[in-house]
């Protein structure tokens, strides 16, 4: 896979215009997503370690907005239930295309497949693990109930979900303290103050944050009898329900 570095709000752009998983995007995600997720590459481990333990025989995992394919290949390298099959999602064709190399180029016993759709209109089957990492942010709000009732309906007796999301903070001082130690922490990984605040008017229309409780209370809504937040670090955080 490539390693390329994003520089893509390295100049001035003059009009910013609203962020799109496109070919540009994809050429350089790996490198933009460690930079700016504070715990990002821990979390792909420890989807892999779940997967192992929720992964039923004869069932489907599937990675929700799966990008190039990350969560998908930490989860290949643990899961071994028998008849199961890993199932990467995106609606973006230029991601999808990335992914394909990365994701076939070992030899492991679990089968990937990979689909071009809208996870907002995806049925899913037999689903024992689901993986939304850093995807339902993206979602129109209005839209985030009924998905995540679909993925609910689709799943497995016992399953879990990994819900992973930037969050946003009731307490205007929390806010602003996770914010700013957010900007350190890109600051420390290279990026400009240009590159920080050109990135931020491009997502702000798209990436829209909610509470940990309105991500807690719409997981019990749709049916998950357990959720629990068990990792955050700064504005970052991650969700496990089971069903
Ligand atoms: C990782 N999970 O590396 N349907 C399908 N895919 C979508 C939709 C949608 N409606 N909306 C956005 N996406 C990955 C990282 S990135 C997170 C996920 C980030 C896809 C979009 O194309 C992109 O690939 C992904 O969701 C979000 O663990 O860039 O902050």
């Amino acid at each position: 896979m490539s390693h390329e570095k994003d520089r893509i709000y390295a100049t001035e752009h003059g009009q910013v215009e609203d962020f799109r998983f496109d070919d540009q995007v994809a050429r350089v995600f790996p490198d933009m997503i460690k930079r700016s997720v504070p715990g990002y590459s821990h979390i792909i481990g420890m989807i892999g370690i779940l997967a192992e333990q929720y992964a039923q025989p004869d069932s489907h995992l599937y990675d929700l907005g799966s990008s190039l394919g990350a969560a998908t290949l930490a989860m290949r390298h643990r899961v071994h239930a028998p008849g199961a099959t890993l199932i990467a999602v995106d609606n973006s064709q230029a991601m999808l295309d990335r992914s394909r190399d990365f994701l076939e180029s070992e030899d492991l016993p679990t089968p990937v497949k990979t689909v071009c759709a809208d996870i907002t209109e995806l049925q899913l089957e037999r689903a024992s693990f689901v993986v939304l990492n850093f995807t339902l942010q993206f979602i129109p709000v209005e839209e985030r109930q009924a998905t995540l009732q679909r993925i609910y309906d689709g799943m497995l007796p016992g399953g879990a979900l990994v819900l992973s999301e930037k969050l946003r903070f009731a307490d205007p001082v929390q806010e602003q303290l996770l914010a700013q130690h957010h900007h350190d922490f890109k600051r420390a990984n290279g990026y400009s103050d240009l590159e920080i605040s050109q990135k931020r008017q491009a997502i702000e229309r798209v990436l829209l944050p909610e509470t940990a409780d309105d991500h807690l209370n719409r997981m019990k809504a749709v049916g998950f009898s357990a959720a629990t937040q068990w990792f955050q670090s700064f504005n970052f955080a991650s969700f496990l329900a089971i069903k």
